[in-house]
C-alpha cells in the first residue's frame, strides 16, 4: 500500500462505527424481550459464547455512547431487535423495549451523534417462526410491515436514516449458516421464494418510511465482496461476472430497478424455479424507490471458470480462526472461487484487500449513481489485554488506515460517499466465533469461557478498555480524515 497524497473528505462526512442488536446487546430475555431464531442458532456454535450476554450494551449503553462521544463520533449505526419491540403474536408493543431504544437514541443525539438504524439484522422473532414456520410464509410480509411502522412511529421523529434489511444477499447465499433455511426442504428453490418475500418486506419498509418519516431516507445494506477474475482468460471473466451476479449484483439491480433482471428470470426459467410471484407483487416492488446504498465490505474474492462437469463444492467458512480452514465453492457451469495469491489473509482466511473498498464504491457508483454510506468494514482478530493493561491492535489500525485511504480515493474518483462506520465500536459476538473473533475499537474484557460459565450478565464487569485503534481513529476523525498518524509520501 502506498500513500500518494492526503485525500479530502466532505465537511459533513459522518464518522462512526456499527453494530447489530443480537450481537451487542445481550439481555435477550430482559424486560419482556423474547427469543429470536438467531439467539437459538448462536447457542449451537460451541465452544463460542451464545448471545445471551454478548457485550452487555443493553446495560452499558450510556457508557458506550460516552466513549463514542470521546472518540469524536458523528454517527452510530445499530439495529433494533424485533422481538424486544414486538415480543409476541398478540402484537402488543413492549414499552420497555421502546424505552431502551428511546434512551439510546436520545443519548446519541445529546452527544451530536446521528443514529443510523437497521430494521432487520438477522433476528426474526421465534414467535413468527412458531406461528408461520419462518421466512417461507408470506404472512411475514405483513408482520414485518407492522414492525417497521411501529419503529417509524416511535423513533421517526428523531431517526432520519433507516436501513431496511442487512445483507439480504448473504442471508440467501449463506442460508444455513445464518439460520434462514430452517424448515426448508428444497433450499435450491425455496431460497428464491424467501428472497422474493424479503424483497417485498424491503419494499414495504421503503414505502412506509417515505410515508411516515418526515425527511426520512432509507436504503438496503448489501454485503459486497468484489469479484476479480483469476486470469485474463476470457472464461474466467465470465465466471467472475457469474459470481458477481449470484452473490451480489442481482440483489442490487432489484433494489434499484425495482424489478427482476433478465439474467435472473432466465436462470429461474432454465432451472424450473417458481419464486411464488403473486399479483400485486411487481407493483409493490416498483413503488419502493431507495435513497442510498449502505455498503458492507470487508474483503474481495477471486473467481475462475468451472466446467459443467466439475465437481460441486460447498462454501465452507473457517469457523476456527486458524488459517487454511476455508473451502472455496465450485458451482459447475457457473464459477469457482479461488485463492488470490496477491493478497494476505486474516486468521479466518478473509482477504486483506483495501482496494476492494475503492473497487466496490466505484462499481456501485458506476452502476447505480446513488449516494453511499459504508456501514461495515473491519478487521477480525484474536486479541487479549497486554501486560501493560492495554490492547495493542496495530494490525487493525493498519487495516482501517488502508481502507479509509481507499474511501478517500473513491471520493476523489467521483463517488458520492457520506460516511464511514466500521464494524464495530465495542467488541461484540462474531456471527460464528463468539468473542474469539474481535472487531472493536473498544475491548470488552470477557472471554467465551467466562460468558459460558455465568448465569447472568450481572456477575460480569464487562469492562470497556480503549484499544490503540480507538486513539488512532479518534485523531483521524477529529481531523476529518487528515491526521493519519503516519508520514505520507
Ligand atoms: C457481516 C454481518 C455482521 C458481522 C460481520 C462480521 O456480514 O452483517 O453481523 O458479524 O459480517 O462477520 P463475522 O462476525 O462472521 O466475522
Amino acid at each position: 500500500m502506498y500513500y500518494k497524497h492526503d485525500p479530502k473528505f466532505p465537511d459533513d462526512f459522518l464518522w462512526g462505527a456499527s453494530s447489530a442488536a443480537w450481537q451487542v446487546e445481550g439481555g435477550t430475555l430482559e424486560d419482556g424481550r423474547t427469543q429470536a431464531i438467531i439467539d437459538l442458532n448462536s447457542k449451537t456454535k460451541q465452544p463460542f459464547a451464545d448471545n445471551s450476554i454478548a457485550a452487555g450494551h443493553y446495560y452499558h449503553y450510556k457508557q458506550d455512547v460516552a466513549l463514542m462521544a470521546e472518540c469524536g463520533f458523528s454517527s452510530y449505526r445499530f439495529s433494533l431487535s424485533w422481538s424486544r419491540i414486538i415480543p409476541a403474536e398478540d402484537h402488543k408493543i413492549n414499552p420497555k423495549g421502546i424505552q431502551f431504544y428511546n434512551n439510546l437514541i436520545d443519548e446519541l443525539l445529546k452527544n451530536n451523534i446521528t443514529p443510523i438504524v437497521t430494521l432487520y439484522h438477522y433476528d426474526m422473532p421465534c414467535w413468527i417462526e412458531k406461528k408461520y414456520g419462518g421466512w417461507l410464509n408470506r404472512a411475514v410480509i405483513d408482520e414485518f410491515e407492522y414492525f417497521c411502522r411501529v419503529c417509524f412511529k416511535e423513533f421517526g421523529d428523531r431517526v432520519k436514516y433507516w436501513l431496511s434489511i442487512n445483507e439480504q444477499n448473504m442471508q440467501i447465499v449463506y442460508g444455513h449458516w445464518l439460520g434462514i433455511s430452517k424448515g426448508c426442504t428444497n433450499w435450491f428453490e425455496q431460497k428464491w421464494q424467501i428472497n422474493h418475500i424479503m424483497n417485498l418486506c424491503h419494499a414495504k419498509a421503503v414505502i412506509a418510511c417515505h410515508e411516515m418519516v418526515e425527511n426520512g431516507k432509507i436504503g438496503p445494506v448489501p454485503g459486497m465482496v468484489p469479484i476479480y477474475p483469476e486470469t485474463c482468460k476470457p472464461m474466467d471473466q465470465i465466471a467472475a461476472m457469474n459470481a458477481e451476479e449470484f452473490t451480489e449484483k442481482i440483489w442490487n439491480d432489484t433494489y434499484v430497478y425495482r424489478s427482476y433482471s433478465n439474467f435472473l428470470q432466465n436462470y429461474w426459467k432454465n432451472n424450473k424455479i417458481d419464486i411464488g410471484m403473486e399479483s400485486g407483487d411487481e407493483e409493490l416492488m416498483a413503488k419502493a424507490q431507495i435513497d442510498f446504498f449502505a455498503v458492507n465490505c470487508y474483503r474481495s474474492n477471486t473467481a475462475k471458470d468451472a466446467l459443467p462437469e466439475a465437481e460441486a463444492k460447498e462454501y465452507l467458512l473457517n469457523k476456527k480462526g486458524q488459517k487454511g480452514e476455508l473451502q472455496f465453492p465450485t458451482n459447475p457451469g457457473e464459477f469457482a472461487l479461488t485463492k488470490n495469491p496477491f493478497v494476505e489473509t486474516n486468521d479466518w482466511d478473509w482477504e486483506i484487500d483495501p482496494s476492494a473498498l475503492r473497487y466496490t464504491l466505484r462499481y456501485m457508483w458506476n452502476h447505480y449513481r446513488l449516494p453511499m454510506i459504508i456501514t461495515e468494514n473491519g478487521f477480525g482478530m484474536h486479541e487479549s489485554v497486554a501486560d501493560d493493561g492495554r490492547v495493542h491492535d496495530q494490525a487493525r489500525i493498519d487495516f482501517l488506515r488502508d481502507n479509509i485511504y481507499q474511501v478517500g480515493l473513491a471520493i476523489e474518483d467521483g463517488c458520492e460517499v457520506w460516511g464511514y462506520n466500521p464494524w464495530s465500536f465495542t467488541d461484540l459476538l462474531s456471527t460464528g466465533n463468539g468473542m474469539a473473533k474481535r472487531y472493536g475499537l473498544v475491548y470488552i474484557d470477557v472471554t467465551d469461557d467466562q460468558l459460558n460459565n455465568v448465569q447472568s450478565a450481572k456477575e460480569l464487569e464487562l469492562k470497556r478498555i480503549k484499544k490503540d485503534s480507538f486513539y488512532w481513529y479518534s485523531k483521524l476523525i477529529k481531523s476529518n480524515g487528515s491526521d493519519w498518524g503516519k508520514e505520507m509520501n
